[in-house]
């Protein structure tokens, strides 16, 4: 069965947390941000986007456009809260939600038995209910469908992109419209005469790694669209490693323990940066010999920090090699991942 991805953004969504406060500001021109002599506008609502007004322009330039305008200040906390009430509901009636933005948050909703139309209804229907807000909803087979599908019904739509047509549905995008594809990565790809999405698509993931480096290939499943684990997900199931291999042989335990230590440096630097703590230590090693051994243990209380990591990693490394054997590569690794709210 294929995945079902759906990317949830709220519409105009500074403009619409003000207006869910103040009723009165509803289907009027209003932007957040600026003033009619200064500023820039942070967003606007559809009404004043029919005059032209976006995102980034210049307030004095959307006064001129449409002088009937209503300009609101920033108020950043109300908007972070109200992100905060949003997802936070809307996670106790889905699977792990992935926020991705303010107003943006992505939802794997494979496992639910239910049609994706009607998850999108009850989304935008407790959405409206709960905070007054409007939001549009796009569905794919993976997040770049989903994201792009979002951009078809705005405000206040849905579209669904069924994974047969997520290939002919990317098509109909031009590369710099394409989520993911910056200025920058557009000069790229048209010097080297990729000029659609399709030719994108053409180059296989080999060639696009040459061009683009590690995000080549993740753009390339995009662009088929391939589902790709989150990062995140991937994590929350499986584990983190780090390992290295040498150009000789080490048989000096100083050596090897310095090497365990470098490497549970990297290990608990993406533990914190994922906020994930770990309740089982794992050690790898390949001897002189070629042979693969792999050691895995549980600790009682879950542990981040490099000093910990290292101080597992040498017990169980020690505990298995009495007499040391000249080692070619060594990992260290942690697994039983359990996520931490605050930062580590
Ligand atoms: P977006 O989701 O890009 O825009 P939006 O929600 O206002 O409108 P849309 O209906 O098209 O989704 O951005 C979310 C919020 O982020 C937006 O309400 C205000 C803020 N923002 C800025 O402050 N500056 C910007 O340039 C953009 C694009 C957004
Ligand atoms: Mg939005």
């Amino acid at each position: 069965m294929p995945h079902r991805i759906i990317c949830i953004d709220m519409d105009a969504f500074y403009v619409s947390v003000e207006q869910a406060f103040k009723p009165y500001l509803k289907k009027r021109p209003l932007a957040v941000g600026g003033s009619r002599d200064r500023g820039v506008v942070c967003t606007c609502s559809y009404e004043a986007r029919k005059f032209g007004i976006h995102s980034g322009m210049s307030s004095r330039v959307a006064y001129n456009l449409c002088p009937d305008i209503i300009f609101m200040p920033v108020d950043s906390k109300k908007y972070v809260k109200t992100s905060k009430d949003i997802f936070s509901l809307l996670s106790k009636m889905l699977p792990k939600i992935t926020v991705s933005s303010i107003d943006e948050a992505y939802v794997d909703i494979t496992s639910i038995n239910m049609t994706t139309e009607h998850i999108i209804k009850r989304i935008k229907y407790v959405i409206k209910k709960y905070f007054d807000i409007t939001c549009t909803i796009g569905a794919g087979p993976n997040k770049m469908v989903a994201k792009m599908a979002t951009s078809i019904n705005k405000p206040n739509g849905y579209y669904i992109v069924e994974e047969k047509d997520a290939v002919s549905f990317l098509d109909s995008f031009s590369l710099s419209n394409l989520w993911g594809i910056g200025s920058k990565t557009e000069a790229k790809l048209l010097e080297h005469g990729i000029f659609t999405v399709k030719e994108l698509r053409q180059q296989g993931s080999e060639k696009l790694e040459q061009l683009l480096g590690v995000y080549g290939p993740k753009i390339y499943n995009s662009v088929c669209g391939i589902y790709e684990e989150d990062e995140e997900v991937k994590l929350a199931n499986k584990s983190i490693s780090k390992a290295t291999t040498f150009d000789y042989d080490i048989s000096s335990k100083q050596e090897i323990y310095d090497h365990l230590y470098v490497l549970s440096e990297k290990v608990s630097e993406k533990l914190i940066l994922n906020k994930y703590k770990a309740t089982i230590i794992t050690v790898n090693w390949k001897t002189f010999r070629f042979e693969n051994k792999s050691l895995r243990k549980k600790i009682s209380s879950p542990f981040y920090t490099h000093k910990d990591i290292f101080k597992y990693a040498k017990h169980l490394f020690d505990d298995n090699n009495k007499g040391l054997v000249p080692v070619r590569l060594i990992g260290v690794g942690v697994a039983g991942l359990i996520e931490v709210e605050e930062n580590i």
